[in-house]
């Protein structure tokens, strides 16, 4: 019997959402562990799970694997445990482009977004200024990219014909365009892209991650 995942997080931060969504996604059992921002997560003994002292972490005790950084937690999660391949391939191209995807989402759509969101949260005086502009003209950007790309692809996911774990991973980031970009109507500009959204969202185990007490904003 598989023993429940910890997973290492601080509220409802888009990081550890991901890994959330694709362990329910996957069906195994899971806890999340609250740790504290920015005191317990930048001290022993946590920073010897994950020694850049951010979340999100996993402790696996069924493999004895301890593991940070979102985008190594999903492969490994996917390696590991997505036997049936429910929401990866084996075939080439589509195993390479999966994780082309996760590595676009990882580098180049979280760090924009979290920026963002960091200025808003902390700096909110520094989004008036237009000094945010950068992070704002990317998201914009990241956005477009994946809306002209599910248009030319045409099967509501980014890869072949089915959800993996690289659409799921963009998911948690994207849930905060409408809190990072104000007004800016997405549906209109990236209906391909908002419709693909909207998809992901309403997949069970999507909306059991979300609704879950450690997410919700309020901490
Ligand atoms: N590249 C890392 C980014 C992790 C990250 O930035 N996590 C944020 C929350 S989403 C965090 O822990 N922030 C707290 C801090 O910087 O101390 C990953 O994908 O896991």
């Amino acid at each position: 019997m598989v023993q429940p995942i910890a997973l290492y997080t601080h509220g409802p931060t888009p990081n550890p959402v991901k890994v959330a969504i694709v362990l329910e996604e996957l069906g195994l059992p899971w806890e999340a562990k609250h740790i504290e921002f920015p005191t317990e997560n930048k001290s022993e003994p946590y920073i010897s799970v994950n020694p850049n002292g951010r979340v999100p972490s996993i402790e696996d005790p069924n493999t004895g694997v301890n593991l940070f950084e979102s985008g190594a937690i999903i492969e490994y999660l996917i390696d590991t445990y997505d036997k049936e391949h429910k929401l990866s391939y084996t075939t080439s191209p589509e195993k390479y482009l999966t994780q082309a995807w996760l590595h676009f989402q990882v580098s180049g759509q979280g760090p924009y977004f979290g920026q963002l969101s960091w200025f808003m949260n902390f700096h909110p005086e520094v989004c008036i200024n237009h000094s945010a502009d950068r992070y704002r003209n990317e998201i914009k950007r990241v956005t477009k990219v994946v809306d002209a790309h599910l248009k030319k692809h045409g099967k509501g996911a980014l890869v072949g014909g089915k959800v993996t774990y690289a659409d799921l991973a963009f998911l948690p980031w994207f849930r905060l365009v409408p809190f990072l970009m104000g007004d800016w109507d997405f549906k209109s500009e990236c209906p391909n892209f908002a419709e693909w959204f909207q998809s992901l969202l309403d997949r069970e185990a999507v909306k059991k991650t979300l609704a879950m007490d450690e997410f919700q904003m309020k901490r």
